[in-house]
C-alpha cells in the first residue's frame, strides 16, 4: 500500500498528525516543510498539499476509490485517518468525538495559542527556533 505523505514541522498542530499516525498504524512519509524559507508557501505546496499555505497537511496516493486525495486542518486530518483505518470513531461515539476534536480545535488551540503566546505568529516563531 501507498505510503501517506505528511508535511509538517515541529509545532503543537504539527505534532498532533504525527501522533495520531503512529497510534493508528499508518504507512507515512515523513516530509518537513522548512519555514525559514517559507516552504509552505512555495507554489508547489499551495496547489498540491494546502492551499492556505500552512501545516499540517496530508497527500493520501490511495484515498477514497483508489484516488489521491489531499486534506489540510489538523481536525480534518485526525478525522480522515482515523475513518481510513476504521479506528477510534466507533459508530455510537463517533459524534462525541468529532466534537471533541472541534472544541479543541477551534475553542481551545486558539484561545491558548493568544493567551500563551501570539496566535499563529508565535507558532511560526516557535517552529524557526525549534527546526
Ligand atoms: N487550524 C490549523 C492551523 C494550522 C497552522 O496554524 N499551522 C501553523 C503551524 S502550527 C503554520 O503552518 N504556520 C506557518 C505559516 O502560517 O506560514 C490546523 O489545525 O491545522
Amino acid at each position: 500500500m501507498s505510503a501517506v505523505k505528511l508535511y509538517t514541522a515541529n509545532t503543537p498542530n504539527g505534532r498532533k498528525v504525527g501522533i495520531a499516525a503512529k497510534e493508528l498504524g499508518i504507512d507515512y512519509e515523513f516530509n518537513l516543510v522548512d519555514f525559514k524559507t517559507k516552504q509552505q508557501k512555495e507554489a508547489w505546496f499551495v496547489d498540491k498539499v494546502n492551499p492556505n499555505g500552512k501545516i499540517p497537511a496530508i497527500v493520501d496516493p490511495a484515498g477514497p476509490n483508489g484516488k489521491e486525495v489531499r486534506v489540510f486542518e489538523s481536525g480534518a486530518i485526525l478525522q480522515y485517518l482515523a475513518e481510513k483505518t476504521g479506528k477510534l470513531l466507533p459508530s455510537e461515539s463517533k459524534y462525541e468525538a468529532i466534537a471533541w476534536v472541534y472544541l479543541v480545535n477551534t475553542g481551545l488551540a486558539p484561545n491558548l495559542g493568544t493567551t500563551v503566546g501570539g496566535g499563529g505568529a508565535e507558532c511560526t516563531k516557535l517552529c524557526d527556533s525549534s527546526s
